[in-house]
């Protein structure tokens, strides 16, 4: 059935454990709702839908309280929940949530309850969340809020409904039928993200398009936040730099321009008398062939500060990205083709990429304005399988910095490979920056408690199209939900979210959880053995980013030459980082230098991120370099051998659909792996000259 994927994580599907269905059944026999507003509606709808799905009982809203009774409301929509909340003193702020048992006139009733209409619909679904992973219901007591305000998804989508990087079919929003044809998926898309708090949606993307600041575009734009309004999702938009000259009709885009600056505050005066809760602009300046400030001889801090004067007066804000690699690069690139007409060469870049996004906005630490957000992503090069966390999480106290993370598989695998992502997230959450001290780990400064910042976010690129399950890989919606959950909470753990996902998505069977979940939490470092192994990165393809090409030296700039970033010669392998290379350790806290700067004594994680080492160098294992490379490799693929026999273990558990699906799918991994395995151990050893050793299976030549 086709609609097995369409459901993703909110399946109802009756209980399947006899004793536990009758306990629920008999734990929820009543409802008191009263709704006063869509949010409210919609919760109610979604709590009567799931309770039918999971138990049977169908419940009818009624007055008065019986026992076993739900009471769902705030305090102003229910006197039980007010009075509940004044004996308790609780008070669940913008968006949190109680879920409680309790007792009103001797009666047994169940609180789901919040200060506001959107925690309700958050509560709602956090309480179908205990069922559909089939707990307890007796003696509960659970009290949860953000930690993270803005909780944002980052859409890649093209007007033309291409997605750049997406690997799950077209964009999902059809412009064309906009804004009078609705989607039922729009619908769909707003309740997936509500019930893992996601809370903004950056429609367009960062390569942008000024037209969808056009008046054509921005009633399209109104329809879809319309939809998402009750759901508690915002929308936001990319806002090109150059849109004052490209729909304007201005002569330049000069952020300090009196004309520009009026372009857009009357612009955003546009966008608000048609959403009123507009989100705010993400904006892609001076990277990649983006237009930006620099372009005018200004810096990122006012072009960021443009648009945060013309947001302010409507409570918007600006997300700034940091992702950049300086126009000088390419310049000495460009120079260097000029003179090297029809030769291959690679001047080595003028300074480390992995250093330039620090170099050019720690400087600008404290300029920016309060509705600004500094957009990082995780890492300091590109959503690499594994990335250091980026320098400047630990060195712009006075900037509200936010987190990109990639849900999209860019070069992860893409829409074919079984990775979940959430210890990826969690190594960087986790990762301490010693900013303030041992303990100041990223989380703390994404979600403002570090440095009390008032304004936080969490962005996430998105992994969602039009096909029928959403992100193509079946197992590409666990990323999707674990950036949600850890958006919301990041100290749950990796292992948490794979157990609710899996329960909620498949089966609570007890073998099809465990083995389900191990391969799961494997799955990452799986890949990271068959791709990069030990701190390679960078070494896919370029351009597609998909397979193994660490070859390629010709690819139009420098710094995107896999050779750029392994530096593999006769003598070994690795980018030294440290003082006597390109020194980008230093844009770390001296603490976190330690941890890296010494090749004996450096995480082999991280090894080659940081270290050029030679092929005999002596690892922790006893095995050279050479040989530990190859042992990588290789485990990688036969790890992913193991996820397949795991994965046909479990076949009786689930739908032939979606069983089907994700077989086929580990056949491609499983090819890949080795052609991984093989490409880069035969690259790389026509450098060592070494052989492999005689217990791994040998690379060949396709
Ligand atoms: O990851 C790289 C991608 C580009 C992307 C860019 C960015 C949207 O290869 O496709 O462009 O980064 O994040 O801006």
């Amino acid at each position: 059935k086709a609609e097995d994927g369409y459901r993703l994580w909110l399946r109802y599907d009756k209980v399947q454990d006899a004793a536990l269905l009758q306990r629920y059944q008999s734990a929820l026999t009543a409802l008191s709702f009263y709704t006063s507003s869509a949010t409210l509606d919609i919760a109610k709808k979604e709590l009567i839908k799931g309770i039918s799905g999971l138990t049977g009982n169908r419940l009818r809203p009624r007055e008065g309280v019986t026992n076993n009774c739900i009471i769902a409301g705030t305090p102003a929509s229910s006197v039980f929940v007010k009075k509940f909340f004044q004996k308790n003193k609780l008070n669940t702020g913008n968006e949190g949530y109680v879920i409680s048992t309790g007792n009103v006139g001797g009666k047994k009733v169940l609180f789901i309850a919040a200060t506001k209409d959107i925690g309700v619909l958050y509560g709602v679904f956090a309480f179908l969340r205990l069922l559909q992973t089939n707990q307890p219901l007796e003696n509960l007591f659970m009290v949860s809020a953000p930690k993270i305000q803005n909780r944002i998804l980052d859409h890649w989508d093209n007007l033309n409904r291409t997605v750049e990087r997406g690997y799950a079919g077209a964009s999902i929003w059809n412009w064309h039928t906009l804004p009078d044809y609705i989607d039922q998926r729009y619908i769909d898309y707003a309740r997936a993200n509500a019930s893992v708090g996601i809370n903004g949606t950056v429609l367009t993307n960062v390569n942008a398009n000024a037209r969808v600041l056009t008046k054509t575009y921005l009633i399209k734009v109104k329809a879809l936040a319309d939809v998402f309004r009750p759901y508690g999702l915002k929308v936001y938009l990319t806002a090109k730099f150059s849109a004052p000259v490209e729909i304007g009709g201005l002569k330049t885009a000069d952020p300090l321009d009196p004309g520009v600056r009026n372009w857009w505050k009357e612009k955003c005066d546009e966008i608000y008398s048609m959403i009123p809760d507009f989100g705010g602009f993400l904006v892609k300046a001076n990277s990649e062939g983006q237009p930006g400030p620099q372009s005018y001889g200004r810096t990122h801090a006012d072009g960021a500060n443009m648009f945060a004067d013309a947001l302010a007066p409507h409570g918007g804000i600006v997300m700034w990205r940091a992702f950049v690699y300086d126009l000088r690069v390419q310049k000495e690139q460009e120079r260097f083709e000029e003179g090297n007409k029809g030769g291959h060469g690679n001047p080595i870049a003028a300074e480390d990429r992995f250093k330039q996004a620090y170099n050019e906005f720690a400087p600008l630490d404290g300029k920016f304005k309060k509705n600004v957000l500094l957009q990082v992503k995780n890492g300091p090069i590109d959503f690499q399988p594994r990335e250091p966390f980026s320098p400047l999480f630990g060195a712009m106290p006075e900037t509200q910095l936010m987190m990109e993370f990639q849900l999209t598989q860019e070069y992860l695998g893409q829409g074919t490979h079984l990775v979940f992502e959430a210890p990826l997230f969690k190594e960087v959450l986790d990762a301490d920056t010693y900013a303030r001290g041992m303990g100041s780990v990223v989380a703390k400064v994404i979600d403002g408690s570090l440095y009390h910042h008032p304004l936080t976010a969490i962005a996430g690129v998105a992994n969602i199209g039009n096909d029928i399950n959403w992100t193509g890989h079946p197992f590409g919606q666990a990323n999707w939900y674990a950036f949600g959950r850890l958006a919301w909470d990041h100290e749950l753990s990796s292992a948490r979210i794979a157990n609710e996902w899996v329960r909620q998505t498949f089966s609570n069977n007890r073998d099809f959880v465990t083995t389900t979940t191990s391969m799961m939490l494997a799955s990452r470092e799986i890949l990271v053995d068959y791709m990069t192994p030990l701190g390679l990165n960078h070494i896919m393809g370029t351009g597609h980013h998909y397979g193994p090409a660490p070859w390629v030296d010709n690819a139009g700039r420098a710094d995107w030459n896999p050779v750029y970033y392994h530096r593999a010669d006769s003598e070994g392998l690795g980018f030294n980082r440290t003082a006597n290379g390109s020194n980008a350790l230093a844009q770390y806290r001296p603490e976190v230098q330690k941890q890296w700067d010494n090749s004996r004594t450096c995480d082999e994680k991280y090894l080659l991120w940081f270290h050029h080492v030679p092929w005999n160098f002596k690892m922790h294992s006893g095995r050279s370099l050479w040989e530990a490379l190859c042992y990588k490799y290789n485990i990688g693929c036969d790890s992913v051998k193991w996820m397949q026999r795991e994965w046909n273990a479990v076949k009786p558990f689930i739908d032939e659909e979606r069983f089907k699906q994700v077989q086929q799918l580990l056949v491609i991994q499983e090819k890949e792996a080795v052609w991984w395995r093989d490409a880069c151990l035969l690259y790389f050893q026509t450098f060592s000259k070494m052989p492999v050793p005689a217990q791994y299976e040998k690379p060949q030549h396709t």
